[in-house]
């Protein structure tokens, strides 16, 4: 009899193991293509995927809201090239992640939004399932691509297809939909494997016309006052030493947009960031690399532009980007590394320098600017301003120059990108083109997991506000991150009053002397309240070589800061007088 029942029990695991099913297939898929990360929130219908996943092998990390997930995924993304991967329930969880996969698009981040869904039956009738939502129509506006799977014949291909949208051409979200019913659905083990697809070359080279480098060459060697502008898409592009190459080989000074910071380091002799009005505005070619002439640049037109006639050769991997805004006389289409690598060919040694007395105004111009700044960044002022507390954190950058900076807020933000300088590429990540607030700790945790080097956040206190509650998954997973806090009391600064004399504060104020250090430490992370940058550097060194998960409370003086930081001038006005 025990025999019989033995015999059985072999028959039915045997059974077993033949076949596989959707939680697996996706799992599978996953880890075939290198996708061996996923950030997410667990709940109805992925719970188990992540449990399962987690058992094969996957890492994955479990956030406290989806957006922060979303975002981590997206900078993991924009850091490996390889698609950033969240996970959400259905509905809400969904839509929280959403904020995510648009930003993500918008900034060119390659990732893939996996949400479970509800039954297609009900959610199509509209008959009140759990979470009911039709998710693919709501993402497929708001991400390069959207897909659902139904069959999980079909989950290889899935997956294949959202790498390739998210990494190819000009990278973005991808939204990917695994309604409940999937992940259950059993197959043929062999058949399943089958199935799978390695992608092969998911972003191939798109090499330029020759003609069209030839053209930019021309444009370029014509310039007397040459200028490079470079984007997050170059740094994206991981084509640093061809870059380095095409800048120094050139002699054409560069000027790096905000997350192309230390692409070549912004001590560099060639570096234009501390003269950017006066280069924007006496350019006569300007050269775009992996940037947009977006609102970052005023659109390529207008005051700070300056009058005199301006031609622009523009390297994008998106052939739409060209004339967006003006006129692009020499456009080169292919991806960077592509195009910066064909463009150095036509760099010789017989290249000609540009003019000296061009790079030499900008060097007196940059000269000047840091003289003027320099005593600012030592003062030790208490309560800190932004320049004190920055001059001290652009110490510790120097001192540690490959420890990664997430920055977000107002004056925190805008002051942070001009005085802290860089030294190494994709070394700084920021509000990107949206400006949005929120990245701060999913940025973070994204940064520690794939680099494994320190993490730096300096954060507004109203920007850390959106994604405040991860510092306990930043403590829960003991990541090296030191989140510095600029509390000046709110929203650009601490002081504004309610003009009724009412009990409500002003919209833009908080809670008056706040010790956010004492979040960290509810969840055993080192909390230290900082009041002079003296102090506020040795909290900084004091985490960084700990390794500890640490939360630094930078008091500000509430009246430091500025409306919007550096860009008042974008709030609209009333022209009604004053009451
Ligand atoms: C998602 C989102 N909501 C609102 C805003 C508007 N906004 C811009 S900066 C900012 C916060 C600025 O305050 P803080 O982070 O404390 O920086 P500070 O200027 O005080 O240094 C807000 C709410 C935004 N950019 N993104
Ligand atoms: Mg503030």
């Amino acid at each position: 009899m025990s025999a019989v029942v033995q015999s059985i029990d072999v028959n039915s695991a045997t059974a077993e193991r033949e076949q596989t099913d959707g939680f697996h297939l996706v799992i599978d898929a996953l880890k075939l293509n290198g996708l061996t990360t996923i950030y997410g929130v667990p709940g109805i219908p992925i719970t188990d995927f992540g449990r399962m996943a987690q058992a094969e092998g996957i890492r994955v990390i479990s956030f406290r809201h989806e957006q922060n997930a979303g975002n981590a995924a997206a900078i993991a993304g924009f850091l490996t090239k390889k698609p950033g991967i969240c996970l959400t329930v259905s509905a809400p969880g969904f839509l929280n992640g959403l904020t995510a996969l648009a930003n993500a698009t918008t900034n060119c981040f390659p990732m893939i939004l996996i949400s479970g869904s509800s039954e297609r039956e009900i959610v199509d009738l509209q008959q009140g399932d759990y979470e009911e939502m039709d998710q693919l129509a709501i993402a497929r506006p708001l991400c390069k691509a959207a897909f659902r799977v139904l069959h999980a014949a079909d989950i290889g291909i899935g997956v294949a297809r959202a790498i390739r949208a998210a990494v190819s051409g000009r990278p973005g979200g991808v939204y990917l939909d695994l309604p409940a019913k999937l992940f259950g659905q059993l197959m043929d083990a062999e058949a399943g494997a089958k199935s799978l697809v390695k992608v092969i070359d998911a972003a191939p080279a798109q090499i330029p016309a020759p003609a069209a480098v030839k053209r930019a060459l021309d444009v370029l060697k014509s310039a007397k006052r040459p200028l490079i502008i470079l984007g997050k898409g170059a740094a994206y592009a991981q084509a640093d030493d061809a870059i380095r190459a095409l800048i120094e080989k050139s002699g054409i000074p560069f000027l790096p947009m905000s997350m192309a910071k230390g692409l070549l380091p912004d001590t560099h002799p060639q570096c234009a960031g501390a003269a950017r009005s006066t280069v924007l505005k006496d350019s006569d070619v300007v050269m775009l690399i992996g940037t947009r002439l977006n609102w970052l640049l005023s659109h390529g037109k207008g005051k700070s532009w300056g009058d005199a006639p301006k031609k622009f050769i523009q390297i994008d991997i998106e052939p739409k980007e060209m004339d967006s805004n003006v006129e692009i006389v020499a456009p080169v289409v292919g991806d960077i590394g592509s195009c910066v690598a064909a463009l150095l060919e036509g760099i010789d040694g017989r290249w000609p320098a540009p003019p000296a007395d061009w790079t030499g105004a900008i060097k007196t111009k940059r000269d000047d600017n840091v003289a003027k700044m320099a005593p600012r960044l030592m003062n030790n002022n208490s309560p800190m301003d932004y320049h004190g507390a920055l001059g001290a954190l652009r110490t510790v950058i120097k001192e540690r120059p490959d420890a990664i900076l997430v920055n977000e807020g107002a004056n925190t933000l805008d002051l942070a990108r001009g005085i802290i300088d860089m030294y190494q590429p994709r070394k700084r990540l920021d509000v990107g083109t949206w400006g949005v607030m929120g990245i701060g700790m999913g940025f973070a945790i994204a940064a520690a997991i794939e680099t494994g080097k320190p993490v730096l956040a300096v954060e507004g206190d109203s920007a850390f506000g959106f994604s405040g509650m991860e510092v306990e998954t930043i403590c829960r997973y003991n990541l090296p991150v030191c989140v510095v806090i600029f509390n000046n009391d709110g929203i650009y600064r601490g002081t504004d009053v309610n003009p009724t004399g009412g009990a409500d504060v002003a919209p833009t104020v908080f809670v008056k002397g706040s010790r956010y250090d004492k979040m960290m430490e509810a969840f055993g992370g080192v909390g230290v309240n900082a009041t002079t940058p003296d102090e506020l550097k040795r909290a900084v060194d004091a985490a960084m070589n700990s390794g500890k998960p640490t939360l630094i409370n930078a008091v500000l003086d509430p009246a430091a800061g500025s409306e919007s930081g550096r860009i008042g001038n974008l709030n609209p006005q009333s022209k009604l007088k004053k009451k």
